[in-house]
């Protein structure tokens, strides 16, 4: 029989359990370490950082091995300027003009966001993550995408775990509706906008909520 992809050996790596516990123990602390940034410094970091962060981002788990995902790397003033405008328009409805619901500003209250998008601005990169609702064939005929939204947010998740490592800080922003996006960043029809990541440094003096997150008793059943 033809395979499409031959298969081949896999022997992930074993460590002893004292190793495992510690390594277990050290992933999560430095993962628990991670928070979202709104205030960030003008400071450039390399492109080569955000590619990495992307390769990361690319080996996520996709339905059908479809990797459904696109990320739209943004470095100029001027289209992060256009970005943060139109990001602002949208959120000025949302906050100011009554768009989000009474419960929906009343959970965002603790976080004291609002309508100032100004790190769309000063982040060195603005990332855009798309996600390919289906894929184009080179004769331009459409085939179908599979589990579209758990693949790119998979991505996203390694993404965001990847800028960690490098000590860098992103936030997980969806300006809503986030449409603006597709027209600015020129990305075809098949592809709709997913997460707005600024990337960057935090501001010296940035400050973040002073949140807990929930125990493991809440997080996870032991079902028996
Ligand atoms: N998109 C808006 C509102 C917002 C919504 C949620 I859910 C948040 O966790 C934070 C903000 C904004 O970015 O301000």
């Amino acid at each position: 029989m033809e395979h499409k992809f031959p298969f081949r050996p896999y022997t992930p790596e074993r460590y002893e359990p004292d190793d495992m516990l510690a390594r277990g123990r050290e992933f999560y602390d430095f993962l628990d370490r991670r928070r979202s940034v709104r205030f960030f410094s003008d400071e450039p970091v390399p492109l080569r950082c955000v590619e990495l962060a992307v390769l990361a981002a690319n080996t996520a788990p996709s339905g059908a091995h479809q990797q459904p995902w696109k990320f739209v790397v943004v470095g100029d003033r001027a289209t992060k300027r256009r970005i943060r405008d139109a990001a602002e328009v949208e959120e000025r409805q949302n906050y100011e003009g009554g768009r989000l619901p009474a419960e929906w500003r009343e959970a965002l209250a603790p976080l004291e966001t609002t309508s100032d998008k100004r790190y769309l601005e000063v982040a060195p990169w603005l990332v855009v993550c798309f996600a390919e609702k289906y894929g184009l064939r080179p004769d331009g005929g459409k085939t179908k995408h599979y589990y579209v939204n758990e693949s790119v947010g998979i991505a996203c998740g390694l993404f965001i775990a990847a800028l960690h490592a490098m000590g860098l800080s992103t936030l997980t922003h969806t300006p809503n509706p986030m449409a603006f996006l597709t027209e600015i960043c020129e990305r075809p029809a098949n592809e709709r906008p997913y997460i707005l990541f600024p990337v960057g440094y935090a501001a010296a003096g940035a400050e973040v909520p002073d949140l807990t997150r929930k125990p493991l008793e809440q997080a996870m059943v032991h079902y028996r």
